[in-house]
């Protein structure tokens, strides 16, 4: 009997539908979420399943299971840890680990994939044109080399995946793969990822204006509570928001976290290492601990959602030579503007910061690190504008009187110096 115990996501779930395909009813197959896994695991040896062939498919074991599966494995038993988490890149010491996080040509390696290949090698599995298809369609969105290569189906295969049951997952796609000569997904599939597609919109757009910002452990942190779409929601958070190092979802009821990042020097899974999780670079989870609760929930409860930044000025409009008007919370006004062709400099409430930028990106990127300021709509810009010039006129006027008091020194010109009513005054 073989034995399977893999991650309850798409690759993981990939994994199952291979080894169902490799060994039929020779297998018995059980998706954990990461934390679940050691539980099953202490399970499985207490129960002295001896006989059987262990598998460890996207998921790490703890160290207690390590040791007993290297026990297993000493005493004759049978044992492979699958995975391509460079958090578990310590397995390969083992006869019983094979972690892959690249293979040599570059690509991404996800545990469906390797899997496969260890089947392939091992003479356990036949391949197919429809399991290559397959396989390479889950590994594409496990590594988010899909979006690179804007491969849709993948994307979709992934959402088929949660609008469905696992085991109705499992059993469409076996059956496909069995039957078929190239993989696809049929016409009611496609129908219901139209209908999911309009919902997830609407539902970003919903999270959006949820947001909080906060700096935790020195990164600029955009903390929202979602309990599905997190991928979408990372994503897409993180485009939104660039200045942010990374985006925390929180889901309370699952007492879960997941982290993700758009930025190349950000490594989520070293945050994700603080609180007892994992996972890559980009995408990683941890367990709500008592810390992360504090941190990433009691401590921000008291913070304003984000606003996003007005979309459909014509006037206030980013990188504008005229001036950049950005807003808080607490009603501060930020503007940016250019003194010269590589300087930008910012006014807070109409006192100058002192640091200057070279783009305008990086003085937008502070004022939304530092104050979680928005892009202001227009009509709060022309206001913005004209009190300004109010006060300039005023200050002008004052400086007139005074300068007039003190030996008129100083004049400012007046409306009769000039016939077309303008001044020379700049
Ligand atoms: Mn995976």
């Amino acid at each position: 009997m073989y034995r399977l115990y893999s991650h309850n996501d798409l690759d993981g779930v990939g994994c199952g539908i291979i080894a169902k395909i490799a060994f039929g009813p020779e297998v018995l197959v059980r998706y954990n979420s990461i934390g679940g896994l050691n539980y099953q695991i202490e399970r499985f040896f207490e129960r002295n399943h001896k006989d059987d062939y262990l598998f460890i498919s996207d998921l790490s074991v703890n160290e207690e299971n390590e040791k007993r599966i290297e026990d297993f494995v000493k005493s004759g038993g049978e044992a492979k840890l699958i995975d391509h988490h460079k958090t578990a890149l310590h397995f390969n010491k083992y006869e019983w680990g094979e972690v892959t996080v690249e293979y040599e040509d570059g690509r991404l390696a996800c545990a469906t994939s390797l899997l496969y290949g260890y089947l392939k090698e091992n003479n356990k599995i036949e391949p197919t044109r429809t399991l290559d298809e397959f396989v390479e369609l889950v590994r594409q969105y496990d590594t988010w080399e899909w979006e690179m290569n804007d491969n849709n189906e993948a994307k979709r295969l992934n959402d088929l995946f949660f609008m469905i049951s696992i085991e109705e997952f499992e059993e469409r796609m076996v059956e496909r793969i069995l039957s078929r000569e190239s993989f696809t997904l049929d016409d009611f599939e496609e129908k219901i990822l139209d209908m999911e597609e309009n919902k997830i919109e609407r539902y970003l757009r919903k999270k959006k204006r949820e947001m909080v910002q906060t700096f935790i452990d020195g990164h600029c942190v955009g903390i929202v509570h979602a309990e599905s779409y997190h991928s979408e929601l990372g994503n897409e958070l993180g485009k939104t928001c660039p200045h942010l190092d990374y985006i925390a979802i929180i889901n309370v009821g699952g007492k879960k976290i997941s982290l993700r990042t758009i930025h190349n020097n950000i490594d989520v899974s070293e945050v994700a290492n603080q609180f007892g999780g994992g996972g890559h670079a980009k995408a990683s989870g941890c367990p709500l601990t008592e810390d992360a609760y504090h941190l990433f929930l009691a401590d921000v409860f008291h913070l304003e959602p984000m606003r996003p930044d007005a979309f459909k000025n014509i006037y206030n409009l980013k990188e504008s030579n005229r001036g950049v008007l950005y807003e808080n919370r607490e009603e501060e006004k930020f503007f940016i503007f250019p003194i010269t062709d590589e300087e930008w400099i910012i006014e807070w409430d109409g006192l100058h910061i002192n640091e200057s930028f070279s783009y305008f990106v990086d003085a937008e990127r502070y004022v939304k690190r530092n104050h979680s300021a928005w892009l202001v709509r227009d009509e709060g810009y022309v206001e913005f504008l004209m009190e300004n010039v109010m006060t300039m006129k005023k200050k002008m006027y004052s400086w007139e009187e005074t300068a007039e008091m003190n030996d008129k020194t100083f004049a400012y010109p007046s409306k009769d110096d000039h016939e077309d009513g303008k001044t020379l005054y700049r």
